[in-house]
Parts: C-alpha cells; sequence; structure tokens
C-alpha cells in the first residue's frame, strides 16, 4: 500500500509495515547481526547493490528498515536513518557534511551536547562554529563568513523555547547555498515539518516525544533526497551508531500513539502553563500557546500545537528553584523529555551544565530557569502535584 498520501494518524499506524511470510500484524524483530546468502553470487549482488537483501545489522536490517520509512513518511522525507542516540545523529551530520576549513551557524540555545562535542571536538578538525540567537534571521545574516556551509537549528530551542522562523531562515541559507539542519525534537512531525519549509535534513532524538515511553534511547535523521540520504547513510555506518532491531521494534510500538499521546499532552501543558503564569511564585512563563510567549505568532503559524515543554524562572532563582525540584512527587526530577510521565529539571545545574556560566546566561538558561515536560497523566493531579511544591519554596 502507498502510504505517502495517508492522514498523518494513519501513516503512525500504517507506514513502514511490510508482509512478512506469516501475515504478521506488526513488524516483525530481526534480531540477528547478520543474514545468509542464497549463493556466493547472492552475497556478491547484495554487497554491489544489484540484489534485494541484507547483509549485517550495522548496514541494514529489515526492522529497521521499516522505522526509517515510516519516519521518512511523518517527516515528508526520502528517507530516514536510525541512530543509536539522536547524539549519533548530531555526530552523523556534523561528520558527513562538514569538513576541515567549514564554518557552521548555530541556535545559541541549542541542546548542550550539540554545542559542547562541536566546540570542544570538531574544533580539533579546523571546523569553526557560531552561535546566535536565530529568533531573529538577521543575526543568522550578520554571522555568515565566506566558508559558511551549515545553518543547524533547533526550534523550539532547549530549553529557553524560543523559535525560529522556519520559512525566514531556509530564503537566507538557499540565498548563501548552505545546507538547512533541524532538530525536530520538541515538536515531533506531528506539531512541525522542517523539511515542508525546504529544510534539507531534519533530526530527533527519537528518545523523547517519538518514542514515549522514558526506555529507549535513539537517533532518527531524514533527509529530504537521496543525495543527502547517500553522504550520512555510509557515515552513520562506518561510525558504528546504528539502532538495535529490538530498538526499532520497540519505538515502531510506540509511535503508533504518538498523535493522542501529543494531543494528551498538550492540552495539560495548556492549563498547566495558565496556572504557572499566575503563580505569585513564577518570574515568567516562556510557552508558545501563551500569548505571553514573544514568539506566539510564529509559532502558530508553523507547529500545528504549542506542544508538551514549558520553561519557566522562579522568582527566587536557583535556591527557589531546587527547592521546588526537591519537593515534587508526581513529577519525577529527571533529565530527558518527551514521555508520557511529567519530568522536571533544571538546565543550569544539569542538561547545560558543561556550559560556561557566561555562554549559558547569554542565551537565555539563567540559574532559576525550570523545565518542565509535561505528560499525560491527570491535569488536576500535576496541578495539585506542582501547588504543594510551590508552598514549600
Ligand atoms: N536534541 C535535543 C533537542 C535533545 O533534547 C537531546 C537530548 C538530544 C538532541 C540528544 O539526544 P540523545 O542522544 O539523548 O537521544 N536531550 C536531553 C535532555 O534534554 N535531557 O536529557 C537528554
Amino acid at each position: 500500500m502507498d502510504t505517502k498520501d495517508l492522514g498523518f494518524d494513519s501513516k503512525l499506524i500504517h507506514s513502514g509495515m511490510f508482509d512478512d511470510q506469516f501475515g504478521s500484524a506488526t513488524v516483525p524483530i530481526y534480531q540477528t547481526s547478520t543474514f545468509k546468502f542464497r549463493s556466493a553470487d547472492h552475497g556478491a549482488a547484495c554487497f554491489a547493490g544489484d540484489a534485494d537483501g541484507y547483509i549485517y545489522t550495522r548496514l541494514n536490517n529489515p526492522t529497521i528498515d521499516s522505522l526509517e520509512k515510516l519516519l521518512a513518511d511523518l517527516e515528508n522525507g526520502y528517507r530516514g536513518i536510525a541512530t543509536s542516540s539522536g547524539m549519533g545523529a548530531v555526530n552523523t551530520i556534523y561528520s558527513a557534511l562538514l569538513k576541515q576549513g567549514d564554518h557552521m551557524i548555530s541556535t545559541a540555545a541549542v541542546y548542550g551536547p550539540s554545542r559542547v562535542v562541536m566546540e570542544k571536538h570538531y574544533s580539533k578538525f579546523g571546523i569553526e562554529s557560531t552561535y546566535v540567537e536565530t529568533n531573529d534571521p538577521e543575526n543568522i545574516r550578520k554571522a555568515i563568513r565566506p566558508n559558511t556551509r551549515m545553518l543547524y537549528i533547533e526550534t523550539p530551542a532547549n530549553p529557553t523555547m524560543a523559535i525560529t522562523d522556519l520559512e525566514a531562515v531556509v530564503k537566507i541559507a538557499r540565498e548563501h547555498k548552505f545546507v538547512t539542519v533541524a532538530d525536530n525534537t520538541f515538536c515531533s512531525p506531528y506539531l512541525q515539518k522542517p523539511l515542508d519549509y525546504g529544510f534539507d535534513i531534519v533530526f530527533h532524538s527519537i528518545t523523547k516525544f517519538l518514542n514515549g515511553h522514558a526506555d529507549i534511547v535513539g537517533g532518527i535523521i531524514v533527509s529530504k533526497n537521496k543525495v543527502f540520504d547517500d553522504t550520512l547513510r555510509p557515515m552513520m555506518i562506518n561510525m558504528g551508531c546504528n539502532m538495535d532491531p529490538h530498538q526499532a521494534y520497540m519505538i515502531i510500538r510506540g509511535l503508533k500513539t504518538l498523535a493522542i499521546r501529543m494531543d494528551r499532552s498538550q492540552e495539560n501543558a495548556i492549563q498547566i502553563a495558565r496556572f504557572l503564569a499566575e503563580h505569585p511564585k513564577v518570574a515568567w512563563v516562556k510557552y508558545p500557546g501563551l500569548l505571553s510567549h514573544p514568539q506566539y505568532d510564529l509559532a502558530s503559524k508553523q507547529m500545528r500545537g504549542p506542544g508538551a515543554m514549558i520553561s519557566f524562572e522562579m522568582k527566587g532563582g536557583l535556591a527557589a528553584g531546587k527547592t521546588l525540584m526537591d519537593n515534587v512527587k508526581l513529577c519525577m526530577l529527571a533529565v530527558s523529555l518527551g514521555g508520557v510521565e511529567s519530568l522536571i529539571q533544571h538546565p543550569a545545574s544539569m542538561t547545560h551544565s558543561k556550559m560556561d556560566k557566561e555562554a549559558r546566561e547569554r542565551c537565555g538558561i539563567t540559574d532559576g530557569l525550570v523545565r518542565f515536560s509535561v505528560g499525560i497523566e491527570d491535569v488536576n493531579d500535576i496541578i495539585s502535584d506542582l501547588a504543594q511544591a510551590m508552598d514549600k519554596v
């Protein structure tokens, strides 16, 4: 069945499926490291790319293929490349598309390790990078150098919730002919599809909303065309950051409920954001579904909904934030995000602690910032939990 024209929710159930010999209603788990060739000629043809056939799971595997096709359908792309983690996806992209002497422009408040690995490790190979507030496209123009080859954005950014205008930045990148990459982890393709705006590559930490159950670490890259896929895939294979087939199965299973999970966590998030915005101990709330978000209109234009991630600043700064986190009971004090369970964390001491304080504050990650990933629990229970923890502050 051609699934390309199905509605998004139908794709979640049917894309990537294939008929096995027993008529399995789910994608079977091919838990094997290697595949038998029918003959020497068949093996040779598989290696030459002239025969349908699998070789070795680091290169390809039917269960992983199924996930890759499913994500390509969801993102309206050419093909997916599954990786062992979101950082596996980040490193595949950096390594495959940048070379010595190249320069990359990126969102200032990008996920900490995506920046750290570039500044600490890729710099050793002569790759330069500049971090700007990409929520103002003019900052990108100002950062362009003759050797700029890539624009790498995260929107909404983790954890400032700053939004980058997909249409506007693609226009700049096209004028200057650099590759565009979007980290779509905070939205999932249910809420936002960067390839539809002309981006070349979109990727996710699959660990988050896509898998949705806090039990897998993984990543996925989707390219808009074969040329990018042909450049990225050998890098993933040769770096060895492939996914395991059992993980791929679990993610396919989790993806079936993506739409209903996103809808419920987003409904909860809207109510929680309003509760926080009115709370006397909260200095401000950044949530794309609140009119107070400086880019509310842009978010409404390019995102199908405001999502389930909220950032807020406690009036008492670091101490107040820590007291809040020490007192939540239902909401888990844990990093990661995008699961069915509500997770709360403190970026300055956790996800972004490896950034120096000055750079962190320059991109809006203040000491009192709290990041909240809203789950699908009963919203009244979440609000009661936050309220009792706020009382302790
Ligand atoms: N991109 C974003 C936006 C992320 O939030 C993360 C992980 C990654 C990439 C990397 O993915 P991973 O390798 O972990 O699958 N974010 C985390 C966070 O906010 N807390 O813990 C991990």
